[in-house]
């Protein structure tokens, strides 16, 4: 495969970058970006653009608002809430009123209905504190080849940040939860600007719903959430792919029978035993597919460029963040032979099992040439990265092996 990255100048200017703390300037400042590892000509240019309240990030489309975050921003293992990746379904994103708004808990299953304003959220419910992983499923897919459509996401469809809010679990014992329940549903305030586009509802397995590390989160790193992140409340399901992560929650639904609609199916759909360490959706699954759930095991190395030099004697710091769907990180070991032989990287502070995890491993670059940089992550389970694709239609779950080309001269 070609790999390349490409920097161009950007016609329009330099673009005010705000500091981020304990970097400089990035590097990609005033520049079109392109991530690395990408098959020749498969992802237009990203456009550096700040949405209200974000520093500049890679626009890949902006009805609806779809914008990445720059590799700059994924070296410290929380991601900045201005510099946290944005994606929505639908072009109508509402700017809610917390005032206003109302999460409405109802459906068949559900022993009454029970409606909650912001402040009883955030006062009736014992708070919850997690730090986890918020990823796209399609992140990667635009390193796809063959290409896939959808979204072409580069590597920052993903972000990581600790999350405040109450335990659904306990939302949902208020309401009461019958016996036949088998899945929650859940709205938010966004609507389609036409009728005929189905509106983003998600439902995940009850069993899920009524796990300890689900949270109705209103605040993420400490702060309100960010309106393009969901203000005033979001669904978070660590370990569990972005797309169950419904922003902006408004209505709760216990039910007895599996949700249908679009982005059910056949959307976020994997075909049937590709991935088989997955976390089962049972009541969703038929022969042929099965909806995507949680993340597989990946790193990401934020320390190199794909053709980076170097001079001979200098020592390298091959470092970055790895993460899995709560497992927990066991180990990350790199390769700077071409994968011939492997060493453990140092990993950071463990911030729990559904957050990046820090990796680092410095060696010294003494025999001139170019080299091959590879990691590969390991979970608690033991799953590890893989060396090839495992193709799926819709463009997820990419964790292949990098294979970064360096020059030491
Ligand atoms: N209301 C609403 N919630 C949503 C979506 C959406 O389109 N509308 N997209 C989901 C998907 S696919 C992802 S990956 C995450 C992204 O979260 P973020 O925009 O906060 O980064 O939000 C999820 N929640
Ligand atoms: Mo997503």
């Amino acid at each position: 495969m070609t790999t390349r990255r490409r920097f161009l100048e950007m016609g329009a200017g330099g673009l005010a970058i705000p500091a981020v703390s304990s970097l400089s300037l990035p590097a990609w400042a005033g520049k079109v970006w392109q991530p690395d590892e990408l098959p020749e000509g498969a992802v237009a240019q990203g456009l550096l653009e700040a949405l209200p309240g974000k520093v500049p990030l890679i626009k890949r489309s902006y009805r609806p608002p779809n914008f990445e975050t720059p590799v700059d921003y994924l070296r410290d293992v929380i991601t900045p809430n201005n510099a946290f990746f944005v994606r929505y379904h639908l072009s109508g994103v509402p700017t809610v009123d917390a005032k206003t708004w109302r999460l409405k808990v109802g459906g068949d299953a559900a022993g009454s209905a029970l409606e909650l304003d912001f402040d009883s959220l955030r006062r009736d419910f014992v708070a919850q504190e997690i730090v986890a992983v918020c990823q796209c499923s399609g992140n990667r897919r635009g390193m796809f080849s063959p290409h896939v459509q959808g979204v072409e996401w580069g590597v920052g469809a993903m972000g990581n940040a600790r999350w405040k809010g109450a335990r659904l679990r306990d939302i949902l014992a208020r309401a009461g939860v019958k016996k036949e329940a088998i899945e929650v549903a859940f709205n938010g305030a966004d609507t389609a600007p036409l009728p005929a586009t189905p509106d983003f509802v998600k439902s995940i397995p009850v069993d899920i719903a009524m796990g300890e590390n689900t949270l109705v989160a209103w605040e993420m790193n400490g702060k309100p959430l960010p309106h393009w992140n969901g203000f005033p409340a979001r669904l978070v399901v660590p370990g569990w792919t972005g797309t169950y992560w419904v922003k902006h929650l408004t209505d709760v639904e216990v039910r007895s029978k599996p949700l249908g609609g679009f982005w059910m199916n056949p959307a976020y759909r994997v075909p049937a035993g590709k991935f088989p360490a997955a976390d089962p959706f049972r009541t969703q699954a038929t022969a042929a597919n099965t909806p995507i759930t949680d993340i597989v095991v990946n790193s990401l190395v934020t320390s190199l460029r794909d053709g980076q030099r170097f001079h001979a004697g200098q020592v390298i710091d091959v470092a970055g963040i790895a993460w899995d769907g709560g497992r927990g990180i066991r180990r990350v070991d790199v390769s700077v032979d071409s994968g011939r032989s492997w060493q453990a990287a140092e990993l950071g502070r463990d911030l729990g099992r559904f957050s990046f995890r820090a990796f680092s491993l410095k060696f010294k670059a003494d025999r001139k040439g170019p080299a091959v940089v590879m990691v590969k992550a390991t979970n608690n389970r033991g799953d590890t990265q893989v060396p090839e694709l495992i193709f799926n239609p819709a463009g997820y779950h990419h964790n292949v092996i990098p294979r970064i080309m360096i020059e030491v001269a």
